[in-house]
């Protein structure tokens, strides 16, 4: 398959045409693009997502959904939607041009409103991504994240959403055609990435273009990708210097701002059309291709060949031939990495590996990872943001009833965490919070969504920074918390504990005097009383405070710590 490698149809206007109609579409309504849909955006005015010509129609988006096909029979797998809020969707009339903003403002295109609709979530979790559990982080993004109304319709790219980091790095797909055009190159292996580079990515790689007598395109996805992964700007610089290891003129490497979905096999299918509009003649899809991970039933989602199977039975018509992932380990004797089904002598050499997993262990616990599997570049730069986790940040949130001793657990905890030095350590009880960060919110479901989201902000920020952060509010519902853990999460550790005094006891010593007004119907919203406290189902620790004193609750605690590894023993 040799490329056909002549420009392909972006969605922008002339330079001249795109100042006019900034200034025009100044006046127009407009919407404030989330970040994911700022990727998206990307990809379909610089043609990325050709042939979509914006975001999809319900006509289309039920083709997507249902058969992976567009109103006009074209593969499709991915619903690249438009969600909005109600209020704002109302306020609309079909056939009116809304501006789309970046989040500082920057009107980036406009899009003709041809549809709106209400999609059945649940119906797009089944079949797109194969379950509706939120377990999936593109189902918890869609019922959580993503507003309930879809907007549909054509897209006028202005300008494209403005990068400050790696702009060398970052081609559109005719920058990349060009520059193919340019070298030569008639046949180029992509591959998709999301996790840093090491020795045995170095070489499958590289043989995959070897064998395909390809040139290779290491081409990252730095975009949005599964929560937890190591951040983009880490990754670059590693895959910056694998870059090195590879033949001169024979590798080129360049990011893409994708907001992947995690979806398995339908996502194999989306990065082979979006790898052939940037000019791509091969993929590699391996194991397991883009996928989520655990369901809530702790199994896989997907079958580990599920990717390749949809991939190669639409291949022709993706335009790009696939090209196995070989699962390469490391032969001492030989001093080389071997694919694994190809070594005969199995029962006379040692093979080695280190999983992700093992990989993830010895970061976090400033062990050694030998030279045979990463290169010390690369390694150098994943400590470097990824010290040791009794170095790190990471947030103890403490929930329960009004009264189940969560401030003075969480008092003792700082006191004691103060005492060993190292970090930082910033409480934030929900009193505290309500006076100095809350102070207009009362205690209706939203306002106290909004309280611990907030909490969840700023603790994040505290985590990231290599602090500690307490907290220490009721946090009555489960979804917010989860809200809140999968924030913090992708800074550092989040360890909830259910402060478990019953409601009994809490009432009982009634230290505020507050569940006598709540029987008596003076304070309305009482959690326990007149509103639900759903009770951790999984949290890190749960204490009892009933005939134990704060010291001991305090001490569970930082026990748990240490045997989470966020505090050194000694
Ligand atoms: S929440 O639900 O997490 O936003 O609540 P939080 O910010 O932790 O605030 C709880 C404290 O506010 C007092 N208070 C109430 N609690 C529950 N329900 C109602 N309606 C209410 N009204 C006032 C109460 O003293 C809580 O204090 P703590 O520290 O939990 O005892």
């Amino acid at each position: 398959m040799l490329p056909n490698l002549a420009p392909i149809p972006e969605l922008y206007v002339s330079y001249d045409s795109a100042q006019k109609l900034k200034v025009e579409a100044a006046d127009l309504t407009s919407w404030d693009l989330t970040p994911r849909q700022i990727c998206d955006l990307e990809l379909l005015m610089n043609g990325g997502f050709n042939p979509l010509k914006g975001f999809l129609s319900e006509e289309d988006y039920n083709g997507v959904v249902e058969n992976m096909r567009m109103a006009d029979g074209s593969l499709w797998p991915m619903p690249i939607t438009l969600d909005v809020n109600e209020d704002f969707a109302a306020g609309l009339e079909i056939g009116q041009d809304i501006a789309l903003r970046d989040q500082e403002g920057v009107i980036l295109g406009t899009m003709t409103v041809t549809d709106r609709w209400e999609p059945n979530k649940s119906r797009e979790a089944e079949k797109v991504f194969g379950a509706d559990d939120i377990a999936h982080p593109a189902v918890n993004y869609l019922h959580h994240t993503a507003g309930k109304i879809y907007l549909g319709g054509p897209v006028t790219g202005i300008q494209q959403p403005v990068h400050y980091d790696f702009k060398a790095r970052r081609d559109t797909p005719n920058e990349l055609r060009a520059y193919f055009r340019k070298m030569g190159w008639r046949k180029i292996v992509a591959f998709q990435t999301r996790n840093p580079l090491h020795r045995a990515h170095q070489e499958l790689t590289f043989r995959a273009a070897r064998e395909a007598q390809a040139n290779l395109l290491i081409h990252p996805v730095v975009g949005m990708t599964k929560p937890g992964d190591v951040d983009h700007f880490t990754r670059v610089r590693c895959y910056e210097a694998v870059l090195d290891k590879y033949p001169a003129a024979t590798t080129a490497m360049s990011l893409l701002n994708l907001a992947m979905r995690m979806a398995g096999p339908r996502e194999a299918v989306w990065h082979g059309l979006i790898r052939a509009n940037h000019g791509c003649t091969h993929m590699i899809v391996g194991r397991d291709h883009a996928g989520p991970g655990k369901n809530s039933a702790g199994e896989d989602f997907y079958g580990a060949y599920d990717a390749q199977d949809l991939f190669r039975e639409h291949e022709e018509e993706i335009g790009i031939e696939m090209v196995d992932f070989k699962h390469m380990v490391y032969v001492q004797e030989r001093a080389q990495y071997e694919p694994n089904d190809e070594i005969e002598d199995k029962d006379d050499v040692t093979i080695l590996n280190i999983s992700g997993t093992e990989l993830r262990r010895r970061l976090a616990e400033g062990l050694e990872i030998p030279e045979w599997f990463s290169f010390p570049e690369v390694v150098a730069e994943l400590r470097k943001t990824k010290p040791p986790r009794s170095q790190q940040g990471f947030t103890v949130f403490f929930t329960g009833f009004s009264g189940s001793g969560k401030s003075t657990i969480a008092n003792a905890l700082m006191v004691k965490l103060m005492e060993m030095g190292g970090r930082p350590v910033t409480l934030l009880d929900g009193d505290i919070v309500r006076k100095n960060l809350s102070s207009e919110l009362g205690f209706s479901k939203e306002h106290r969504d909004l309280n611990i989201r907030r909490i969840g902000y700023v603790a994040s920020e505290i985590t990231k920074n290599g602090g500690i952060a307490i907290c220490a509010p009721i946090a009555p519902y489960a979804t917010t918390r989860r809200a809140v853990r999968e924030d913090i999460e992708q800074f550092g550790a989040f360890v909830e504990v259910h402060v478990a005094t019953s409601l009994e006891e809490c009432e009982r010593r009634d230290r505020k005097g507050l569940y006598k007004l709540a029987r008596e119907g003076k304070i309305k919203e009482f959690t326990g009383i007149s509103d639900p406290y759903d009770v951790p189902v999984n949290p890190e620790l749960s204490v009892e405070t009933e005939n134990v004193d704060v010291d001991n609750c305090a001490h569970q605690v930082l026990l748990k710590l240490e045997s989470m590894g966020l505090i050194s023993g000694n």
